[in-house]
């Protein structure tokens, strides 16, 4: 059985497994964790970093010397552990000053206030060798639809974005910005809802080489959409930043399950993405496996730590079953049938324009569309060569 290891690359953010589960409709069930526990527990199952919002580390409202030595004790657990930061985020929606937005908020003030509050955590991201800064705009939208000038929101979500862009610049701290998108939930409507749009309002800012995307499982599925096309397009397009990796079974509200407890075969098919990169190459993720899910209300701490061990056992054994889907030569030849590594074949052959084509009788006048339409694409045998595999049955 596989255990996790550093080179692994698992990381957790602190509000997962320390989230006490509180629910709309529930008090907590269990207490608020430590951050330095979480730390040394992540560290002993395997883990291999940390990410977290600064109020995760930092309450809200703490003054200078609180927060000093907050930062001071959380050092000293990834010093002791050897563990990583490489993401952090910022809360942009708990205290009620975010109620109506941030860093889109109609509230000029509040807008101000959400870009320091983000500049002055990029500050602790870049002193503790962060890589990728994670912005979750939850309260970016509405539920009335009036209530916006959507324009102006669009605009001022660009101008705060290539803001904090500039400030990595300027104070040289190589910090690259990633969006994550989500449709609803906890606003009625949330901005830059989906994987594309939230790639079409990239290509929109003054600092979009540095601005990509932080994906997540639960909050694609949400929108009935395909994870790993999504990220697939990412990857293609250069934006996969980051991920956050969980469960999610349809659309509903976020679930924030363990990975793999959600859509089983979508989530062996995105672990066959990240594992064995597209079939015909190219760009590949290799950034941290980052889970952001909640351990379930229903269990005590113990299960928190169960749940925190079986997200990267999940991903091991999809990443084991993967390997060996590849690796099988029916499914290689499957896929042959299927004609995937043609679909790698560029269009048009290697000088030919669309004149050389119009002049190709075989390409059209000739071409027996009828025999191609009955062509057999066997991709019911895939589907179950690789449920197979996933049920360890070859
Ligand atoms: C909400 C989320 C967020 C983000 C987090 C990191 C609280 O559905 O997924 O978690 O992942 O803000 O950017
Ligand atoms: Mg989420
Ligand atoms: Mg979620
Ligand atoms: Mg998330």
């Amino acid at each position: 059985t596989p255990q996790p290891t550093r080179d692994d690359k698992f990381t957790f953010g602190l509000w997962t497994v320390g989230w006490p589960a509180r629910d709309p409709f529930g008090d907590a069930t269990r207490p608020d964790l430590d951050p330095v526990e979480s730390v040394h527990r992540l560290a002993e199952l395997g883990a291999y970093g940390v990410t977290f919002h600064d109020d995760d580390l930092i309450p809200f409202g703490s003054d200078d010397a609180a927060r000093e030595n907050h930062i001071k004790r959380f050092r000293a657990a990834l010093e002791e552990t050897g563990l990583v930061v490489p993401m952090v985020t910022t809360n942009l929606f708990t205290h009620p000053v975010f109620k109506e937005g941030a860093l889109t908020a109609n509230d000029r003030g509040v807008r101000r206030y959400a870009m320091r509050k983000v500049m002055r955590n990029m500050d602790l991201a870049a002193e503790l060798g962060a890589q990728t800064y994670v912005l979750w705009g939850g309260r970016e939208g509405s539920e009335v639809d009036s209530a916006k000038d959507l324009k102006a929101a669009l605009d001022r979500y660009r101008e705060g974005i290539d803001t904090l862009a500039q400030y990595s610049i300027d104070r040289g701290y190589g910090l690259r910005l990633a969006l994550e998108p989500k449709p609803n939930e906890p606003r009625g409507d949330i901005f830059l809802p989906t994987i594309g749009h939230a790639l079409g309002f990239i290509s929109s800012l003054e600092h979009a080489d540095m601005v990509g995307l932080n994906p997540e499982v639960g909050h694609e599925q949400m929108a009935g959409l395909n994870y790993t096309h999504g990220i697939a397009q990412a990857l293609w397009q250069g934006k996969l930043f980051h991920l956050d990796l969980n469960g999610q079974k349809g659309p509903r509200y976020d679930q924030d399950f363990v990975f793999g407890h959600g859509d089983l075969l979508s989530a062996f098919a995105t672990v066959d993405l990240l594992e064995n990169g597209f079939p015909s190459g190219g760009p590949r993720y290799e950034g941290p496996r980052h889970f952001d899910y909640k351990p379930l209300r229903t269990e005590e701490i113990r299960g928190v730590w169960d749940s925190a061990a079986a997200n990267m056992r999940s991903y091991l054994l999809l990443k084991e079953r993967a390997l060996a889907f590849r690796a099988d030569p029916e499914v290689q030849e499957a896929l042959a049938e299927a004609g995937v590594p043609e679909s790698a074949q560029p269009t048009l052959a290697e000088g030919e324009t669309y004149e050389d084509l119009l002049r190709d009788r075989s390409a059209f006048e000739d071409f027996d569309a009828v025999a191609a339409g009955n062509r057999r694409i066997g991709a019911v045998r895939l589907s179950q060569l690789a449920l197979e595999h996933l049920l360890g049955a070859r």
